[in-house]
């Protein structure tokens, strides 16, 4: 049988449909069957196996999985013997410290002697070594947020993102630990063909990431200005330039990051560029 990599991916929850779209993106097209244990690629030497978010590092670890996507926070929490390759740009949350909207939050001493309620007690630990501080941590396995209104804790450590789970229970955030994105991670070692597969899947992988960061832009450009224009854009090489029907006048091609976007766009403009067309890119081999 030829050597398939074993990824494993979230069974169901908040990385599910993003871990399936990225495979997706790369071109990955999975057997029918999905919401089984596991399932296989139809076009790449790849197996996926769905598993809940926390068992992935033990799975990786053990070399039942080659590959996962799981959350940094897992990671960190589990401290397991993975390697992390590459981070995915999505799952985004923050570890933080919430406590009653009314207590009178300082600094982190405010939970000296305290009573701390998380999923994350290792992540905590470290926390409140790290500022030598002596609290109580409660490990409960789920709705961390309810714990101060109950009675449990003074604060609590959790997952944030809009921030309102927290909002709604009468909490506020006052104290980030960590940030979190979902990664990729890997067993340390590989066998020779996985490592080769990983590769290809990687390269994939980026080239999509890349272009999302980056979009083709086109615009018509006077001559008498083109100088000016395409030193405001670099493109991969340089820009194309392109001579129009009417005289006089250029088309220039060329790609722009996302996070420049709006400044290039403005300088352009005010360069004389007419015509500014700016399109996805859907892949970008590098
Ligand atoms: O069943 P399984 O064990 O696989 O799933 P799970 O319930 O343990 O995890 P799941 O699906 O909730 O989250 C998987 C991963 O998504 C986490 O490990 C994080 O890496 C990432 N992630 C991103 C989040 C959040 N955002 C998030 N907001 N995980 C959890 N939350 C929860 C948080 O715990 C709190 O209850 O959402 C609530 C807060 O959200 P806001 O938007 O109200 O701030
Ligand atoms: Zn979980």
């Amino acid at each position: 049988m030829p050597t398939r990599l074993k990824i494993a991916i979230q069974k169901s929850g908040r990385l599910y449909e993003d871990s399936l779209k990225l495979l997706k993106d790369c071109g990955i097209d999975l057997k029918n069957g999905i919401n089984k244990l596991k399932t296989e690629a139809e076009n790449f030497p790849m197996e996926v196996f769905f598993l809940r978010d926390d068992d992935i590092p033990q799975y990786v670890e053990d070399a039942v999985a080659d590959i996962g996507i799981v959350g940094e926070n897992v990671i960190l929490e589990k401290n397991k013997k993975v390697t992390v390759c590459e981070k995915l740009g999505f799952g985004k949350c923050r570890l933080s410290v919430a406590v009653g909207r009314n207590e009178p939050y300082d600094d982190c001493r405010f939970l000296h002697h305290k009573k701390i309620a998380t999923t994350y007690p290792v992540l905590v630990e470290k926390f409140l070594k790290e500022n030598k501080i002596e609290a109580e941590i409660h490990e409960i396995s789920g709705s961390v947020e309810i714990a101060p209104g109950i009675g449990l804790a003074d604060a609590i450590v959790d997952l944030v993102s809009s921030g309102s789970t927290l909002f709604m229970n009468g909490l506020k955030e006052v104290e980030t630990i960590l940030h979190s994105e979902a990664v990729l991670i890997r067993h340390p070692k590989l066998g020779q063909e996985q490592q080769e597969i990983l590769e290809k899947l990687l390269f994939r992988l980026r080239s999509v990431r890349k272009a999302k960061h980056t979009k083709y832009i086109l615009l018509n450009a006077p001559n008498e200005r083109l100088k000016e224009i395409t030193a405001l854009l670099p493109g991969m090489k340089s820009p194309t330039v392109l001579p129009l029907a009417e005289a006089g006048w250029s088309s220039v091609h060329s790609v722009v990051n996302e996070d420049q976007f709006w400044e290039i766009i403005e300088k352009l403009k005010a360069a004389g560029a007419q015509g500014i067309l700016v399109v996805p890119i859907e892949k970008m081999i590098l």
